[in-house]
């Protein structure tokens, strides 16, 4: 049996009572204990008591990182401090980070849906996890770590970095699952080919990566380089950390959102109007169990599609598309929009350049320019430039046919883009030094 099998494949009718009632808890608790929130309803009109229906969830505000980091660090707990048990934060690329907190119920619940993560990826008690995900403020590493451990797997917490040691350590320990950023594990991959190490040989089943966007092309790649199915899993830190969603292994077809703990809604970025399921809109969470850190209508400014469609698995929680990025990743190129992984979905669709990549913008008699560093694959390199240069140019073409932008492409040799070791860094923006 599954673990919590059973909440994941409630009817409809019951999901939405559930829903509701601990909607309206939530409602009332932030209504109750946090200023921000009874300021933001009473600004609108809204009283807790209007929750009488789930669709009601619309009539309360938005909650916007910004109005978070107005609260720094503490402003937004609806218990008192001594009730929180754990904090964890989310660095945020300009100022203050985002302070998040736990009860200790909060982190049970945080370890189930973990736990339930790991079972939809096919782990099992007894299995092993590699946990690469960084420990400390990140939510990645003690995430899976509290998760594996609910769901009786013995784990690894051996964070990012030194990676040769951790291709030492899979040998030895053989873990049947690995949990990192697919920037990491692409890494990995490459350190253990360098190393003679095949980790297809080894028992290693199944990879559970998210923390950042990747593509269907960079599945494909970790899943042949490592010799296990590849599944993605989605959270971020305000709502919980990972654990919000994840695809199953029948499927690979969307994350299933664990809706009987989080509200999920997708809506038009500039109207914030609730966009109809199967086109694109902004994630829109609101938690419906947490206690110390309850989000109503948080705007994760991620992009995704909504499908309600039931799933071969038997879940029946609601499935979102990848995250192909977000608001802030988007690029604007010369008027062109441009996520980041539109042009590694053409990088890795060319088989001689590596997936290892990064953009850099700069400004230049004042135009935007886009170039693209990307390595060649080493029969590439060892062809020589000229075969770089040609490879660079169809790279070229490719990214102005397909996306609609003129970008530069250059191919490097084998290691001159920097491996990450976390979350990549995929845009170098000048333009914001520049300034
Ligand atoms: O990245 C939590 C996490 C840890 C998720 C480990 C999955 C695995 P934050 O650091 O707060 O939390 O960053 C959250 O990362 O809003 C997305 O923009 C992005 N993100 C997370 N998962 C995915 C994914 C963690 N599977 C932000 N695909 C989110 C695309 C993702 N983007």
């Amino acid at each position: 049996m599954i673990l919590d099998i059973e909440q994941e494949t409630l009817p409809r009718e019951d999901l939405q009572s559930l829903q509701l009632h601990r909607l309206r808890t939530t409602v009332e608790r932030c209504y109750q204990t946090v200023n921000y929130y009874r300021e933001a309803m009473d600004e609108l009109g809204v009283k807790p008591s209007h929750i009488q229906s789930v669709a009601d969830v619309r009539l309360l505000p938005f909650t916007k990182k910004e109005n978070l980091r107005e609260n720094y660090p503490f402003g937004m707990f609806a218990v008192p401090t001594d009730q929180v048990v754990r904090i964890h934060a989310s660095s945020g690329t300009t100022g203050k980070p985002t302070v998040v907190g736990y009860t200790r119920r909060d982190i049970r619940t945080w370890a189930r849906v973990v736990a339930r993560c790991l079972a939809a990826a096919g782990m099992r008690p007894g299995d092993r996890l590699h946990n690469a995900y960084g420990y400390g403020l990140f939510t990645g590493g003690l995430g899976l770590h509290y998760g594996a451990e609910e769901l009786g797997v013995m784990v690894t917490p051996i964070s990012g970095g030194q990676t040769q040691r951790q291709i030492m350590l899979i040998r030895d320990f053989e873990p049947t699952g690995l949990s990192c950023t697919p920037s990491y594990a692409l890494n990995l991959a490459e350190t253990a080919e360098d190393m003679n190490v095949d980790l297809r040989k080894l028992p290693l089943k199944v990879g559970v990566f998210g923390a950042e966007p990747w593509t269907e092309e960079m599945r494909y790649e970790l899943e042949s380089r490592l010799g296990i199915d590849a599944i993605d899993i989605y959270g971020l830190s305000e709502v919980i950390g990972p654990g919000v969603g994840i695809e199953c292994l029948e499927a690979k077809d969307g994350l299933h959102v664990f809706e009987d703990h989080f509200l999920i809604e997708a809506v038009d970025v500039n109207t914030g109007q609730p966009v109809p399921n199967g086109e694109p809109g902004e994630i829109v969470i609101t938690s419906l169990t947490k206690e110390a850190f309850p989000v109503i209508r948080y705007r994760t400014r991620d992009i995704s599609v909504l499908n309600p469609a039931p799933c071969r698995c038997g879940r029946t929680h609601v499935r979102m598309q990848r995250v192909t990025g977000r608001t802030d990743d988007m690029l604007i190129i010369r008027g062109v929009n441009v996520f980041p992984s539109q042009v590694e979905a053409i990088l890795m669709q060319t088989e001689t350049l590596s997936p290892f990549y990064q953009l850099e913008i700069s400004r230049e008699n004042n135009l935007d320019l886009l170039t693209v560093n990307v390595e060649g694959s080493p029969p590439l390199v060892a062809q020589g430039r000229d075969a770089m240069n040609r490879v660079a140019h169809k790279a070229q073409k490719d990214i102005k046919d397909f996306i609609g932008v003129t970008a530069k492409v250059v191919v490097k040799a084998t290691g001159e883009i920097p491996r990450s070791e976390g979350k990549a860094v995929r845009v170098v923006d000048h333009r914001k030094q520049d300034k």
